[in-house]
């Protein structure tokens, strides 16, 4: 079997100066007898020309006939050239047609409406923008796992078909499982709790559900969630771990893929100036920001999204709104014992008006207060038996986080929307394809 040169090889510079690629054609055109066929393998696109004399005449009506996204394979002699994209050129002495394509790529280089590119979804992931949002989904889960292997976290599983709500009942999927009622997970963090006894420091990566009924710019159905929990752990810890794992993801993709980054307008340079600490402002001091820009928050409601940007466009940089109401958030938060309507509750926002990244803090760790806290959210405890259990043997303070992968890379990649930041969208108005 022929073996095949990647064509990031070749753009590096590392490749033999004969070379057999294969990819799609992914745009071309001629001139002067010449035709300048871009080809793209996913691991990038590099100018190939095609000259007459080089094959027999039938081959060459063929392939100037041939549509866009045709598969081909490519013998050629690579050169340098400074007036080509990325700086190198094959030469081909031989093609071969793999795939010839039959009718129009449905998209052109014109305007699509949403619904139309939405639609199309499959074939627009091969455009330059999906592609760079894809690599750089993997770096960040990459670099994500570097970070935790290397400071002592192991990754964990927790199952998606559950019972009981981590999150409250509103956002939660309903399945038929049988003949009885499970739900899609909202959150590994329940089943995380329980295996902090077992190997201590843990961390996953894994899709989250939420049925969120309304329309937004931020709320996917389904979406990647990236968590972390911790024994003897408390609030100023974790943030501590919050801070420095999003500094780490954030300077290792403006030293790995300034480019892919530039594509969205965001300078590299910016996101290596982030360094913690954070800025930390507690919910009542966000609220007294707020209301000095005339917005009044209801003591002990969550903050809107509206209320989010607002605070968010004062900051260069992420920075944490901490202490929540306890009617603010979901019924395992620790409550502050100095002050106990507020919980030991923090949210990582991220500035430019993008809003919040991670939720998180410590976690109710004493079996008196979890069961009264539970009464007071009436929550069953028979749901979460298997829970309150846990603090029966060995409870000890601990604390984690979750962040949601597709708003971090909507605030990173500007995105207007956060289906931009997953390959397949799955929102309220759209599962397919
Ligand atoms: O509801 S969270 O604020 N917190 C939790 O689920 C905790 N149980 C996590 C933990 O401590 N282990 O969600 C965490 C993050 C949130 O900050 C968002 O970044 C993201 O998950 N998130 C979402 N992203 C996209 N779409 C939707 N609908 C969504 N909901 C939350």
């Amino acid at each position: 079997m022929v073996e095949f040169t990647d064509i990031s090889k070749i753009l590096s510079g590392k490749a033999k100066k004969t070379a057999h690629i294969h990819g799609w054609l992914h745009h071309k055109r001629s001139s002067g007898g010449v035709q300048f066929l871009l080809i793209r393998d996913g691991t990038g696109i590099i100018q190939t020309t095609l000259r007459k004399d080089a094959v027999d005449e039938k081959t060459y009506e063929k392939i100037d006939k041939l549509p866009v996204e045709s598969t081909v394979e490519i013998k050629g002699t690579v050169k340098k050239d400074k007036r080509a994209p990325g700086g190198y050129e094959i030469s081909i002495d031989d093609i071969k047609v793999l795939h010839e394509v039959k009718e129009e790529f449905p998209i052109a280089k014109k305007y699509h409406g949403p619904e139309f590119l939405m639609d199309h979804r499959h074939l627009w992931i091969r455009g330059k923008k999906m592609q760079a949002i894809l690599k750089i989904r993997s770096k960040i889960l990459e670099v994500t796992r570097e970070w935790f292997l290397s400071h002592g976290y192991i990754e964990f599983q927790s199952p998606i078909i559950i019972t009981a709500a981590c999150e409250g009942g509103s956002t939660l999927f309903e399945l038929k499982y049988f003949d009885r009622k499970a739900y899609l997970t909202q959150s590994w963090q329940l089943y995380a709790e329980a295996a902090i006894a077992s190997v201590g420091k843990i961390f996953t990566v894994a899709p989250s559900f939420r049925a969120e009924k309304s329309r937004t710019r931020r709320h996917l159905t389904e979406y990647w969630h990236i968590e972390a929990e911790e024994p003897w752990c408390d609030l100023k810890r974790t943030m501590k771990v919050q801070e420095e794992l999003v500094t780490y993801i954030l300077h290792k993709l403006a030293k790995e893929l300034p480019e892919e980054l530039r594509i969205f307008g965001r300078d590299p340079k910016d996101l290596l100036k982030i360094k913690p600490p954070f800025p930390r402002i507690t919910y009542d001091e966000a609220t007294e920001m707020l209301k000095k820009e005339g917005i009044t928050v209801k003591w002990g409601e969550d903050l809107t999204w509206e209320q989010q940007k607002v605070l968010s466009l004062k900051f260069k940089e992420p920075f944490f709104i901490t202490h929540f109401p306890k009617s603010a958030k979901a019924f395992y938060h620790k409550p502050d014992p100095k002050k106990p309507e507020v919980t030991l509750s923090d949210d990582l926002q991220a500035p430019e008006g993008y809003g919040e990244l991670i939720g998180g803090g410590q976690r109710i760790h004493d079996l008196d207060e979890l069961l009264k806290r539970l009464e007071e959210e009436k929550l069953d405890t028979k749901d979460y038996q298997w829970y309150i259990d846990v603090r029966k043997f060995g409870t000890v303070p601990h604390s984690g986080f979750g962040l949601g992968l597709e708003r971090l890379i909507m605030w990173i990649c500007k995105l207007d929307h956060i289906r931009d930041a997953i390959p397949f969208p799955r929102t309220l108005t759209r599962i397919y394809p």
